[in-house]
């Protein structure tokens, strides 16, 4: 693993670059997507299915084929293996419980002068879920993706997932069952997310696309944004933990595993402020690392983009876990709470040694679907907000308008706006008629 010293006069410029990351598409990415998106838009199902087989290695011969009916969906759940079946669905109860807890209500209020304010919440009409197909496949995406949205309120929650080959996960399309997905669309990539969009004679256009996928999948979301909403361009997964050095190193080590074994561009980085303990840590990692089942992944992952960063003392620690906002923070520290209220940077926050992200990712209750790259310093994980949105409440008693009207009158002169002004005008009681102007 990289090894940094916040003592060395190079530290900050090696913590940028072990950091940085990439995240724009090359121009040849830009115009494939380009080309899918217009020929979606225009021809519709027929571009879908063509895409479809060419990129997927089908032979659909419409989009009947790539359909996948409901009872398809319960089938895959109850003919899932027992244990599997109910480590789903106690994930699943989690996660809606906590997400329940997100829900925001519409609040009203009057003011002394009889106007009535508020906002109305309201869910979205329909929602897109974009699955990633072959390894990158997580039957807890679909959870962590559909639920909230259920939770919210919307009425049609849409999933597409690619089956290159024709492979289709049965733990993906039984998650989808126990989520309540309404549709499932067996389509991926930048077709996928352009069906979406804009819709086609049989994929119902959304309001919303939410999920990850590859840099294709990504070019695409962030095209088509405006036209739809879109959750977030995630980078790559990246935890960051912080250690007292009173952890086992074999839990620390374990712990960066889980997230390396993700992508090779997964980031796992440890802090402390005990050299010889990073030492140990990095003695167990290379010792597991070859136990491991995506070893090649992992490898590559910890060895280019892993890092142990050896701190001062625990504000040093804190100072940096601020400064590089992490996706994953896990505080592996006897008195966890006591370090909370200075975290201000993270998208989920793992209290104590007996909390490792992987309890979180599958089913603690809290979404996976986090903020990366440090853009939880602006942005929260996925949650129910994402799927409900906002109107504002205006209602005036003729005394409120009235007052009201004496303000925007004048504050619409002062802009040229004399429509605005006379709209105003129009609603202002006899007492209350605003000085001639001089
Ligand atoms: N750690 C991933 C989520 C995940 N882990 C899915 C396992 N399955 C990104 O937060
Ligand atoms: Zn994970």
């Amino acid at each position: 693993m990289n090894r940094l010293d916040s003592r060395d006069a190079g530290f900050s410029a090696d913590l940028d670059r072990l950091l940085a990351w990439e995240g724009v598409s090359d121009a040849a990415v830009q115009r494939t997507v380009d080309e899918v998106i217009t020929r979606v838009r225009s021809e519709g199902d027929a571009a879908v299915v063509d895409y479809s087989n060419r990129f997927d290695h089908l032979q659909a011969a419409g989009m009947a084929a790539l359909t996948v009916p409901r009872e398809r969906l319960q089938q895959a759940y109850e003919q899932l293996p027992g244990r599997e079946r109910d480590a789903l669905a106690a994930a699943a109860e989690r996660v809606r419980r906590y997400h329940a807890h997100q829900r925001q209500e519409s609040w009203q209020y009057t003011e002394a002068d009889g106007t009535l304010l508020g906002q109305q919440v309201t869910p979205l009409d329909r929602v897109g879920i974009y699955v990633p197909g072959g390894k990158a496949s997580y039957p807890s995406s679909v959870l962590m993706n559909a639920i909230p949205a259920k939770v919210a309120g919307v009425p049609e929650v849409i999933m597409c997932v690619p089956t290159p080959g024709g492979e289709v996960n049965e733990l993906v399309l039984a998650a989808a069952w126990l989520a309540d997905v309404d549709r499932v669309f067996t389509i991926g990539g930048a077709q996928a997310v352009a069906a979406l969009a804009y819709g086609t004679e049989s994929v119902p256009r959304v309001d919303k696309i939410v999920g990850p996928g590859n840099i294709y999948v990504a070019t695409a979301k962030r095209q088509v944004f405006g036209q739809v909403g879109i959750d977030m361009i995630a980078g790559p997964s990246e935890i960051l933990i912080y250690c007292d050095g009173l952890t086992d190193p074999d839990w620390i080590a374990m712990d960066l595993f889980s997230q390396a074994e993700h992508d090779e561009q997964a980031q796992s980085i440890l802090i402390a402020s005990d050299a010889a303990y990073l030492d140990a840590v990095q003695a167990r990692v290379d010792a597991l690392l070859p136990t491991l089942e995506r070893a090649d992944i992992a490898g590559v992952s910890i060895r280019e983009r892993g890092a142990l960063i050896l701190v001062r003392d625990e504000d040093e620690a804190v100072e940096l876990i601020n400064r590089i906002a992490p996706e994953h923070l896990e505080l592996s520290v006897a008195e966890p709470l006591a370090l909370l209220p200075r975290v201000r940077h993270a998208g989920a926050i793992f209290l104590g040694r007996h909390t490792p992200e992987a309890l979180g990712d599958y089913c603690a209750g809290p979404n996976h679907v986090l903020p990366t790259s440090g853009t939880a310093r602006f942005s929260s994980p996925l949650g129910v907000y994402d799927f409900q949105k906002r109107s504002s409440l205006i209602g005036c008693s003729p005394a409120g308008a009235s007052t009201l009207a004496g303000i925007a009158s004048v504050l619409a002169r002062g802009e040229g706006l004399t429509a605005h002004a006379r709209s105003a005008e129009l609603r202002l009681l006899p007492d209350d008629e605003p000085a001639p102007a001089a």
